[in-house]
């Protein structure tokens, strides 16, 4: 433990904390916790003001519970030298508690009017997508950037699971109460958690409990046949639907406080409902159905797509097929199954936009899933800081209004839990936007420095800002342009491969040619898929003139030298974008270097090598793209710089 960084707990965080006078009117196993974390602050910095917990007033702090919050909420005000937490339940003590931490000694400074905070998300969920054996091609941590999983190292969990605690801890500082440990590609391994391996589960839950978060397991779908012995897995037959309710009840008996199953199905080899002519709600309703007794919830993913697709058939729209799997049984599903919809149609690229199963599925619990593990968005070598991104995402028709927002982990076993240290900052993000979605992703950043660096001085805050605040659109700039995607290796998804998934099954391909590029998805002449929106959108993104630049190319065949809004055409568009994405990253690493001695040594030595990755990569990135569309399209930079 002791060399595993403290990411945005460091014990200095808590200082204010530590030298007040700290009352906990509440019992209970939160409130414990809450007892502790004051117990611990106080025996390092209570020594100034007599600090630390006691057990009666007078008080600097008082925490306590009151119903009229709601859950998960809390009210926080302080009058006549008394900063007061009053929890709506006694999770809602425990996020004010870390509310108060946040704040510093601005929470014992003059008066503050009465606050109240609650979450816009009920659930604030994270997906691991780690599996106990390492995977020959994927690893040990599926997309996993950060070493290997946290919760299992040579095929058994983690002596002692110490990590999984410290976790936890920095989860519930942001808000998160929900995490599922395990792939939702479920290998005959992982699959056991369900049943002999269950205790894994119940002590992983045990270290994450004290800190309000319940645990979810990813299931595969033809368990009641692997793992049951049954000759089917048909979500109608009796005996399979028996065999899910007897092993769920064994579940909720060893883990009262179990969170629910999460379910890929029918996707990229998956098992589902189709084998049995079943609909994806008859699947999900039966896992529903066997969690319900005991409170239960189902995430059943909408990520449902023909991953076997002929590139020379036109007829199929992989952006379509969620749309189509799922908009027909909207009404369809139990109130504790939630259908967790991938941000985009396609699959988590650096712009794409919002699924329009989102805004179809009214009558149905929606999850939106984000991916913080940067797959598709420098793979945590990158600084690539994506709440601008998510904010954007989250500020679209209803998407702030799904029950829950889920997003896969970015945390392993390296020291810095993120691999590139900056990369922290998006989980820490990932939990304020679940809690607040409209919060300005600049001053939720400013919160991340404030705890991790200690409130740092204007020197490193400038050059964290000038490093992070636009590193999303910096990365969108030197890799593949206005919205088309997918210019990625195969397979392991870093770096720029032009033509790489061009000619393959896994239907993402930009159709470039030497008149133009982009995908036609209009109802006039393409896919149809602008024809799944609802208006006015499915008008604004079928229309040439009215389409966003930045998703042209999602929507639309263009040629080279069709004039989008900014006044540029679309070549001189890439050749511009790409040299200035290449030249910011190049900024960006002059400025990290500019504060090298305010921050740790460890930290600034692993974001100085990571940033001379970037611009390595940002620079093949410009290269390549520029070179294949000038040859291409034959269509020399105006202003005539080199390309290849
Ligand atoms: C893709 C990933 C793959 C995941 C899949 C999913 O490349 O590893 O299994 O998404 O979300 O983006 O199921």
């Amino acid at each position: 433990m002791t060399d595993v960084h403290p990411a945005w707990l460091p014990p200095e965080a808590f200082q204010a904390v530590g030298s007040r006078r700290v009352l906990v009117r509440a019992d209970g196993p939160l409130a414990e916790t809450v007892r502790e974390e004051v117990a611990r602050a106080g025996a390092q910095y209570g020594a100034t003001n007599s600090g630390g917990l006691t057990d009666e007033g007078p008080a600097d702090l008082v925490l306590t519970l009151s119903e009229s919050e709601g859950a998960d909420g809390y009210a926080i005000s302080r009058r006549d030298g008394v900063t007061t937490v009053a929890g709506g339940d006694p999770a809602g003590l425990l996020y004010g508690f870390f509310h108060v931490v946040r704040l510093g000694e601005g929470a014992f400074e003059g008066d503050r009017e009465i606050e109240h905070h609650r979450p816009a998300m009920r659930r604030r969920m994270l997906d691991h997508w780690d599996n106990i054996d390492v995977h020959p091609v994927m690893g040990q941590v599926e997309r996993g950037y950060s070493g290997g999983s946290i919760f299992w190292e040579d095929g058994a969990p983690r002596p002692g699971l110490s990590r999984v605690r410290a976790y936890g801890r920095l989860l519930a500082a942001t808000g998160i109460n929900a995490v599922a440990i395990n792939n939702v590609n479920v290998h005959a391994t992982e699959a056991r958690l369900l049943t002999d391996r269950l205790g894994e589960v119940a002590a992983i839950a045990d270290e994450l409990r004290p800190y309000g978060i319940r645990v979810h397991l990813s299931v595969n779908f033809a368990s009641p046949m692997a793992l049951g012995g049954l000759p089917t897995a048909d979500p109608l037959d009796e005996d399979v639907r028996a065999w899910w309710a007897a092993t769920t009840e064994h579940v909720y008996a060893t883990i009262p406080d179990f969170g629910g199953y999460v379910v890929k199905a029918d996707s990229e080899g998956q098992p589902g409902p189709f084998a049995y002519a079943r609909t994806h709600a008859d699947g999900a309703n039966m896992l529903a159905e066997a969690l319900a007794p005991h409170g239960g919830v189902v995430h059943w993913r909408a990520f449902v797509y023909n991953h076997r697709q002929d590139w020379r058939d036109r007829s199929t729209d992989r952006a379509r097929a969620a749309y189509d799997h799922f908009a027909p049984l909207d009404g369809r599903f139990m109130d504790n199954a939630i259908l967790q919809v991938k941000h985009g149609p396609m699959d988590f690229q650096t712009r794409e936009p919002v699924s329009p199963v989102i805004l179809a599925m009214r009558r149905t619990r929606l999850a939106v899933e984000l991916q913080v593990t940067q797959e598709y968005t420098g793979q945590q070598r990158h600084v690539c800081y994506l709440a601008p991104m998510w904010s954007e995402i989250l500020a679209f028709e209803n998407v702030a209004g799904a029950g829950d927002l889920v997003a896969v982990s970015n945390v392993g076993a390296d020291r810095f839990w993120t691999g590139h240290p900056l990369a922290q900052a998006n989980l820490y993000a990932f939990g304020r936007l679940a809690w607040d979605p409209a919060l300005d992703p600049a001053t939720v950043l400013d919160e991340w420095m404030d705890m991790t660096f200690i409130r740092p001085g204007e020197p490193l805050r400038r050059a964290l800002h000038a490093v992070m605040d636009g590193s999303w659109r910096t990365y969108e700039r030197y890799t593949a342009p206005l919205g088309v995607g997918f210019m990625v290796r195969p397979g392991h998804h870093y770096g720029p491969d032009v033509d790489g998934y061009e000619y393959t099954p896994w239907g993402t391909y930009h159709f470039a040619d030497r008149d133009g590029v982009g995908v036609d998805r209009t109802r006039a002449t393409g896919t149809g898929f602008t024809g799944q929106y609802p208006q006015p959108w499915s008008d604004v993104y079928e229309s040439l003139e009215r389409c966003p630049d930045e998703l042209l190319l999602f929507f639309h065949h263009v040629p080279y030298d069709h004039v989008l809004h900014s006044g540029s055409t679309v070549i001189q568009h890439i050749y511009d974008t790409h040299f200035a994405g290449a030249e910011e990253v190049a900024e960006m690493r002059a400025q990290w270097a500019k504060v090298g001695d305010l921050v740790a040594p460890d930290v600034h030595a692993r974001v100085t090598e990571l940033l001379d990755e970037q611009l390595r990569c940002a620079e093949e990135w410009r290269d390549q793209v520029n070179t294949y569309f000038f040859r291409k399209s034959g269509v020399p930079d105006e202003r005539g710089r080199r390309i290849f």
